[in-house]
C-alpha cells in the first residue's frame, strides 16, 4: 500500500518519577524506569503526509518552517519509521502545539508521540500503543509516556532487554491537578539530553540516585493504586529534588532555576503550612508543576496570582491517550 496521509493527536506527559539517563545513548534506554501522568491540557496536533512529490523531508512548527537541529530529529525518525515499513517516500509533516512552544514546556513529549502515531498510521502498519512506544522512545525518551491515559511507567528494560511503557491506571482512575506555573526565564544553555549525560559522567550523587529510585516507584505504584494523593505528592517532591542535586552537581553545574523558581517552592511549602494539599515538581526549566487534589485547584490559582503573577497559568487533569483523527492540519 501507498503510504498517505495521517493525523494524530498526543498529550503531554509530567514525570513523577523522573527519566534522568541512559544507558543506552542511540536506542534510548533508560538507567532507571519513570512513571508520568498524561496532562489532558497540554497537546501536539501533528499530520504526516508521505507522497512521491515531495522529494526532501519538510517540518512546520506551529507555523514555521522548521531547518537544523529540530528538523534533523525529524528526519531522522521518519528514517527509522521508513525502515520498518519498508518505503523511500518523503514526508510533510505540519506539528501544531496548543500551548506556547517557547515558554520551556515539554513539547518533545506530545511532539514526538504524535509524530510516531501519525507516521506509522499514514504508512499503514497496525500496531499496539506498547510496540508504539518502542518506537516513539528512539525519537525522544519521555514520548514513549504519552501513548497512554493516566498514570504511565516506562520500564527502562525488561527481561527481554526492551523498553517501553505501560498503563499504570487510566485516567478516571485518581483525579488529580497538575497547575503549570510559567516564569519568565533565560533561555536554558543546555539541552536535556546533553545534561543527561553530563550527569552521569561527573556527578558524585547519580548513584546514589539510582540506589534509592525503586523505592519511590514503589512508593508511587502503591500511591496510585491506593489513591493517595499525599503520598504521590511528596514522593514525587522528593524524587524532583533527588534528579535537580544531582544536576546540580554535575560539572559545569547545571541549575535550571531562577530565583522565581524557588520563590514558588517555598510558596508551596507555605500552601501546606495552611493544609492545602499540594507539591511541587520541576523538569530541566524554570517553570514548576503544582500538584494538588481538585478541591485545592481554585485556592492555589487565585493565591498565585496575587503572590506570584506568572507569566502563564495551566491546570490540567489527568489526560487521555493518542488518538488518531480524521481532521488534518493540511
Ligand atoms: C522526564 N525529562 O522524566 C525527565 C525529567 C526532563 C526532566 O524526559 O534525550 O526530551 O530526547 O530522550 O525525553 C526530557 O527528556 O530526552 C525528560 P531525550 P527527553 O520527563
Amino acid at each position: 500500500m501507498i503510504p498517505t496521509k495521517s493525523t494524530a493527536i498526543a498529550h503531554s506527559n509530567t514525570a513523577l518519577i523522573k527519566y534522568w539517563g541512559k544507558r543506552d545513548e542511540k536506542l534510548i534506554i533508560p538507567m532507571n524506569n519513570s512513571i508520568s501522568f498524561t496532562t489532558d491540557a497540554l497537546t501536539t496536533t501533528t499530520t504526516v503526509d508521505f507522497s512521491e512529490e515531495f522529494t526532501e523531508d519538510s517540518f512546520l512548527l506551529n507555523g514555521l518552517e522548521q531547518t537544523g537541529k529540530p528538523l534533523k530529529r525529524v528526519v531522522e525518525h521518519l528514517n527509522l519509521i521508513r525502515e520498518i515499513s519498508k518505503t523511500k517516500v518523503k514526508a510533510k509533516v505540519h506539528s501544531q502545539n496548543n500551548f506556547p512552544t517557547a515558554a520551556g514546556l515539554a513539547s518533545s513529549a506530545s511532539g514526538f508521540a504524535a509524530l510516531t502515531s501519525a507516521a506509522i498510521n499514514a504508512v499503514d502498519l497496525k500496531l499496539d500503543n506498547k510496540e508504539l512506544s518502542m518506537i516513539s522512545r528512539r525519537g525522544s525518551g519521555s514520548s514513549c509516556r504519552s501513548f497512554f491515559g493516566g498514570y504511565v511507567e516506562w520500564i527502562a528494560m525488561d527481561e527481554m532487554n526492551e523498553s517501553y511503557a505501560v498503563q499504570l491506571a487510566d485516567e478516571n482512575w485518581f483525579d488529580i491537578r497538575d497547575i503549570v506555573v510559567v516564569l519568565k526565564a533565560p533561555e536554558r544553555k543546555m539541552n536535556t539530553r546533553e545534561a543527561m549525560k553530563l550527569s552521569i559522567k561527573t556527578s558524585p550523587f547519580f548513584k546514589s540516585r539510582l540506589e534509592t529510585i525503586d523505592t519511590s516507584l514503589a512508593q508511587i505504584r502503591l500511591a496510585i493504586k491506593e489513591k493517595d494523593f499525599i503520598s504521590l505528592g511528596s514522593t514525587a517532591e522528593m524524587d524532583c529534588l533527588s534528579m535537580h542535586s544531582v544536576a546540580i552537581t554535575s560539572n559545569p553545574s547545571q541549575i535550571f532555576w531562577t530565583p522565581d523558581t524557588v520563590k514558588v517552592m517555598h510558596f508551596v511549602e507555605n500552601l501546606r503550612e495552611e493544609k492545602i494539599d499540594a507539591y511541587y515538581t520541576i523538569d530541566t526549566g524554570a517553570n514548576l508543576h503544582i500538584l494538588t487534589t481538585p478541591n485545592f485547584e481554585r485556592e492555589i490559582i487565585k493565591q498565585l496570582e496575587e503572590k506570584i503573577r506568572p507569566e502563564k497559568i495551566i491546570s490540567s487533569k489527568p489526560g487521555p491517550g493518542i488518538k488518531i483523527v480524521n481532521e488534518h492540519l493540511f
